[in-house]
């Protein structure tokens, strides 16, 4: 029988579920490190935690693991029903409200060591959080893709802590009532990116696809619709999708440095992004990222091998 204790929360609607203890042992190493002896030697936990019956196909799981970094108040591994993530903007919101919710740390600025690199998180005297994300870039903008049912498809290809192909000219519009068909769509966009071997730098997977519509918090503001790896959408407007949107609005130079970007999600919950140039990287944003979480729950999962579903559905 494993017992894993938890904290649920939602960030605009998006789930997580941070482990606090009763993951895996992962030893010492890089969080990147870390996180590949977790998808090699215990990815049941990750299935058993996020899939259902446990979970559900929106919940991600932020595994809280000792920092390398004496400067760093935590590490973090990000995983979902499909796999681990390099950064999760949602869930590092989600963390650190559940951090302060145990009480471990107190409004201010705390630095957070994930498998992509350090970010910073404010947390505001009005619980808000402001995460100061890795740094974004557009990598190729104006991208043909021939889309099965749809024709030929023009997106941008940018990263923002994941690899996102960003969509502006699409049929559907942004709203609740047409998940079905934005996740027909975006899926189909991602299987054929795939197919005709459009990815991000050095060959990595564009698994995040993101379409945009208008808002009515107009000008600098959009609606979005984001298709996670695992085929689920991000009720929250994503934060690691609002930072490639933030690279992408930089190399448009239709967004100044310090001016507020509204990323409002399907859901209608929004996230207040803006950026500075990175003074070391040509091309790339240092992306901040403002949301609020909400605490949905604290308890311990069962894990028992006697249970025929015991590693989560479809495990
Ligand atoms: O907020 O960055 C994010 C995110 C990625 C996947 C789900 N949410």
């Amino acid at each position: 029988m494993i017992r894993i204790r938890v904290v649920d929360s939602h960030t605009g609607g998006e789930p997580t579920r941070v482990i606090l203890e009763g993951g895996p042992a992962l030893g010492a190493g890089s969080l990147a490190e870390r996180r590949e002896r977790f998808r090699a030697e215990h990815d049941r936990i990750r299935t058993a935690v996020v899939r259902e019956p446990r979970g559900s196909e929106a919940t991600v799981g932020a595994l809280l693991c000792e920092p390398t970094l004496p400067d760093c108040v935590a590490g973090v591994i990000f995983f979902d029903n499909a796999g681990y993530l390099g950064m999760c903007g949602h869930g590092s919101i989600g963390l650190v409200v559940t951090l302060a919710h145990l009480g471990r740390i107190g409004t201010g600025l705390h630095r957070i060591e994930t498998p992509v690199g350090v970010v910073t998180a404010e947390l505001h005297s009005d619980g808000r959080v402001t995460i100061a994300n890795v740094p974004s870039y557009r990598l190729t903008a104006g991208v043909r893709v021939e889309v099965k049912g749809f024709g030929a498809v023009s997106g941008d290809v940018a990263w923002g802590g994941n690899w996102f192909f960003l969509i502006e000219n699409h049929a559907s519009s942004i709203e609740l009532a047409n998940v079905e068909a934005l996740t027909d769509f975006t899926w189909r966009v991602r299987q054929a990116l795939s197919a005709s071997g459009i990815t991000g730098k050095d060959g990595a997977e564009i698994d995040h696809i993101e379409v945009f519509g208008p808002s009515n918090r107009a000008p600098r503001a959009s609606r979005n619709f984001v298709l996670c790896p695992g085929k689920a959408y991000d009720r929250s407007p994503c934060g690691t999708g609002t930072s490639a949107k933030l690279a992408c609005l930089h190399a448009d130079g239709k967004l100044l440095p310090g001016e507020v970007w509204h990323q409002e999600s399907i859901t209608g919950s929004v996230f207040e992004g803006r950026f500075t140039v990175d003074p070391t990287r040509p091309g790339h944003v240092l992306p901040e990222i403002t949301g609020a979480a909400h605490i949905t729950g604290e308890g311990t999962l069962i894990l028992d091998e006697r249970d025929p579903l015991v590693w989560g559905i479809g495990s």
